[in-house]
């Protein structure tokens, strides 16, 4: 009797203990809360600017003060709270392998933002060859706050670095340019490159899916801006989960403006005609073309001279949905112009800012890439870089390679000496009839699919409204390929590995019976059946037959001779649109196929296009909508860059 008692108490005590082991295997160790405030002291600053606008700014120090430090720097505009040198965060710095080997850790509130002074502009733009103190931006503020740093705060050691995700990493990628001299390293990370196609537009098209992210940076900060400690902006809610069916329901563009008339902020007591209360929306509804309001804040212009003393690793995610554009451009940009610099670049299996993430498995959406990637980043890679450049020998042999990335297909780690890689090759592949993607071309033939505006193709197969989109860039594309809209094209099954490595050409000839369109790209990795189901799927898909999607992209039709210079479609006219998808690190493997997919509408990841020419979308009116029929010819084509 008494064995059989024992046996039961020893198997739960087996379950126990797995369980608890399975629990620690879904999160690395987290550092105990307090760790910041047991190690670190905090202190608040007004810097003056040279403009004498004062940018509020947190300083992290270490509390042993037998030594000195480098100084890492982050400007946000997302606050540097919490706010008074008596609270503290729980974790700071880049990863917690760094803010446990020592790092004095500095956060600043960007100009016009939370606690600092001044007026917000967003992606301000560069003013080059400055002659006067009043001529600023986020280059000088940079340059100031840095000189104070390095002149003001104990135990630094004179060098500084700077890292930062997503808008953070503009302001990163901003610090390199007309760099302070202590300036030793950057690593913008996600960084928009430029809103025309980060973010808010992707070659055009405007992304309905960041509606609800607009007041964050476009409401006016109440009592003529003065510097605020509580967020001040009210994000708009649209009361449903069901965003497709509220934003189709919704309507033209512009019976949104009434989400951005707040009463919250100094209203003036006339609104102009068709003025909002909020100055981001105003500037997106004002300006649909690539003019000089957009063309003047894109940073990516400005890298042509960057000093060689700030070393840059540039980080981004394959599966990125919001800043895929910047991270590669950035880097592409820094290393054509700037051949003497010491210039990396870290691509991972992640989404947006996924590598900064603590988890054990790796995954974005439904899909599984692995263990520890992001964990083996933060150690191995974004440590090491700081270390070496601020703490160490600071020269080029920091022991990393010039491209450390992960092919989303082998699911590995590849260290290389050049992005995109050398021994690629161009590999055509033609949208052939009878649905497949072929080597050759085969006869060409016109495939025809009704774009109805009732009915666009959602982006999304779930029920869902969302900050900014996410999942969808790794999500099963089953769902859009059996509507009679979106034409699929696939090949057999692979018989040897194809390793895409780089970006993707479409060079599609369609026509429409109308004067606008759409054309969105998809290019998915079908896999066979009989693979393994991950935890994170879900339960109405499995892993087997899973039409993982590798990369998409949308040009606005308008835009296709020139983002400045729109155009409509002569109707029922062949015409040639070139649509650029960003880069891939993805082996399409033996056993599994390649397929692309064409479409024209992508609901509400974009807004919908009305089909017919209108000078301005946000001011077309409902009748403006109208259902086309569209073309897409088999002599259209996809240039892939495969590693040979
Ligand atoms: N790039 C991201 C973003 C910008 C603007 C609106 C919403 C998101 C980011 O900074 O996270």
């Amino acid at each position: 009797m008494k064995i059989l008692l024992r046996f039961p108490i020893f198997l739960l005590g087996l379950f126990l203990v797995l369980s608890s082991c399975k629990k620690a295997a879904k999160t690395e160790a987290a550092v105990q809360d307090t760790y910041v405030q047991d190690n670190y002291t905090k202190q608040e600053v007004d810097i003056e600017m040279r403009d004498g606008v004062k940018l509020h700014t947190t300083i992290y120090s270490p509390k042993d003060t037998s030594k000195e430090y480098p100084i890492l720097m982050q400007r946000t505009p997302y606050s540097s709270r919490p706010y008074g040198e008596e609270n503290f965060r729980k974790q700071i710095g880049p990863n917690e392998h760094l803010m446990k080997d020592g790092y004095i850790i500095v956060y600043q509130d960007v100009r016009g933002r939370w606690l600092s002074e001044g007026h917000y502009e967003n992606m301000r733009a560069y003013i080059p060859n400055k002659t006067s103190n009043e001529q600023v931006d986020e280059s000088s503020d940079t340059y100031d706050t840095i000189d104070w740093l390095v002149n003001n705060v104990e135990n630094n050691n004179g060098k500084v670095g700077v890292w930062g995700i997503s808008y953070p990493g503009f302001y990163a990628t901003y610090a390199t340019v007309d760099a302070h001299p202590a300036l030793r390293a950057a690593s913008p990370q996600a960084c928009i490159g430029d809103f025309f196609f980060d973010d808010f537009h992707h070659n055009g098209a405007y992304l309905l899916s960041y509606f609800r992210a607009t007041s964050l940076f476009g409401t006016p900060r109440p009592n003529n801006d003065q510097p605020i400690d509580t967020a001040w902006y009210i994000l708009p809610d649209i009361q449903t989960d069901d965003q497709y069916q509220f934003f189709l329901d919704n309507g033209p563009l512009k019976n949104l403006n009434s989400f951005f008339e707040y009463e919250t902020v100094d209203t003036p007591t006339m609104r102009p005609e068709g003025v909002t209360d909020d100055f981001f929306w105003n500037e997106l509804k004002s300006h649909p073309n690539y003019d000089e309001l957009w063309q003047s804040r894109g940073i990516i212009q400005h890298l042509k001279d960057v000093k060689s003393h700030v070393a840059t690793m540039i980080v981004g995610g394959w599966f990125d949905a919001e800043d895929l554009y910047g991270p590669l451009e950035t880097y592409k940009n820094i290393e054509k112009y700037n051949q003497d610099n010491y210039n990396t670049v870290v691509f991972g299996p992640w989404d947006h800012g996924g590598w900064a993430r603590n988890k054990v498995r790796n995954t974005v959406g439904n899909y599984y890439f692995g263990d520890s990637i992001s964990l083996f980043y933060q150690k191995n890679i974004e440590k090491k870089f700081f270390d070496h450049f601020l703490k160490g020998e600071g020269d080029k042999n920091s022991g990393l390679p010039e491209a450390y990335v992960f092919d989303s297909g082998k699911k590995e780690w590849s260290t290389l000496d050049s992005w995109p890689p050398k021994g690629t090759e161009k590999q055509t592949m033609f949208l052939s009839p009878d649905q497949e993607l072929t080597m050759g071309q085969k006869e060409t033939e016109a495939l025809e699919f009704i774009s109805d505006v009732k009915k666009p193709v959602p982006y999304s197969e779930d029920i869902k409204s969302v900050f900014t989109p996410r999942k969808y860039m790794t999500d099963d594309q089953r769902f859009a390929a059996r509507r009679s809209d979106v034409l699929v094209f696939e090949t057999e099954i692979m018989e040897q590995d194809m390793t895409l490595a780089g970006d993707i050409m479409a060079k599609l000839k369609v026509a429409t019976t109308g004067t606008a369109a759409d054309w969105i790209v998809k290019i998915i990795d079908v896999h066979p059946t009989g693979v393994e189901t991950n935890e994170e799927m879900q339960d109405h898909l499995k892993m087997g037959n899973y039409h993982l999607m590798v990369r998409s992209e949308v040009l606005r039709g308008r835009f296709r001779n020139s983002f400045s210079h729109p155009e409509p479609f002569v109707p029922n006219k062949k015409t040639d649109v070139d649509i650029k998808l960003q880069d891939v690190y993805h082996t399409i493997k033996k056993g599994h196929k390649l397929q692309v997919q064409v479409q024209s509408t992508w609901f509400p990841l974009i807004d919908l296009n009305p089909q017919t020419y209108v000078d301005n979308i946000f001011e077309a009116d409902e009748s403006d909508f109208k259902t086309q029929t569209h073309t897409v010819f088999t002599d259209s084509q996809i240039e892939f860059s495969v590693l040979k």
